[in-house]
């Protein structure tokens, strides 16, 4: 039987579910998935039967429930410590540890301007002041985490991290926005869109029969 049980929303929407879902997925654990579709009649009602908070990510764990994705990817780094979840230099690791905060806190124009929607492209978006002054924040720490640490690999402190999950929403937003990025920038969002996991994931949300309407 599985050790866990995620907890997720549509794969096609639901950026918060895909940064638990990452984690699990480096951390080699085996899992099972529930998917609970957002925006219909019964969500509410299932996603309080998953956790307190009402929302996904929730990870169902043998010490109970936990909800929230940072909550979740830090659990993880701290259960399987071999999987690598956090760069092994501490430099790099309060780096990530503040990146991946400033991610899970901030950003709201970028969020609400520019839902993550894995099946749709739309091309020549005029974006909002504030959305540009969160892409050009977004795009800066990528290119000072990859000159500082990304020396060993294609991600943002080399191999793919908390971090990068964290990111990867973001990365799959540019994406679907045609968010246009430098040289440095670009080669980030090809490694994470390469990665086997974002592939499945994304396939998986081509595959759902829900579809959400954005006013985009
Ligand atoms: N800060 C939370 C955010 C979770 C969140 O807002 N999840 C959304 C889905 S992407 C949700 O459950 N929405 C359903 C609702 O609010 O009814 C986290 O990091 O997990």
């Amino acid at each position: 039987m599985p050790e866990f049980t995620i907890v997720l929303g549509n794969k096609a929407y639901s950026s918060w579910s895909l940064r638990g879902w990452l984690p699990l997925k480096l951390s080699g654990a085996s899992f099972d998935e529930i998917v609970i579709p957002l925006r219909e009649s019964d969500t509410k009602a299932r996603l309080l039967e998953a956790s307190s908070a009402g929302k996904v990510p929730v990870l169902k764990t043998a010490d109970g429930p936990i909800w929230d994705s940072l909550a979740i990817a830090e659990y993880l780094a701290e259960r399987f410590p071999d999987a690598g979840l956090w760069p092994e230099d501490p430099r790099a690791r309060a780096l990530a540890r503040s990146v991946t905060s400033e991610m899970h806190s901030s950003f709201p124009a970028l969020r609400n301007d520019c839902p993550m929607d894995v099946r749709s492209r739309y091309r020549d978006r005029e974006f909002s002041e504030s959305t540009r002054q969160d892409i050009e924040r977004i795009t800066s720490i990528w290119r000072d985490c990859r000159a500082r640490f990304g020396a060993g690999g294609e991600f943002l402190f080399g191999g793919f991290c908390i971090a990068d999950a964290f990111y990867a929403p973001v990365v799959s937003r540019f994406v679907t926005y045609d968010v246009a990025l430098d040289s440095v920038c670009s080669a980030y969002r090809d490694a994470v869109m390469a990665r086997p996991e974002m592939q499945e994931w994304i396939d998986a949300g081509h595959a759902e029969p829900w579809t959400m309407e954005f006013d985009v």
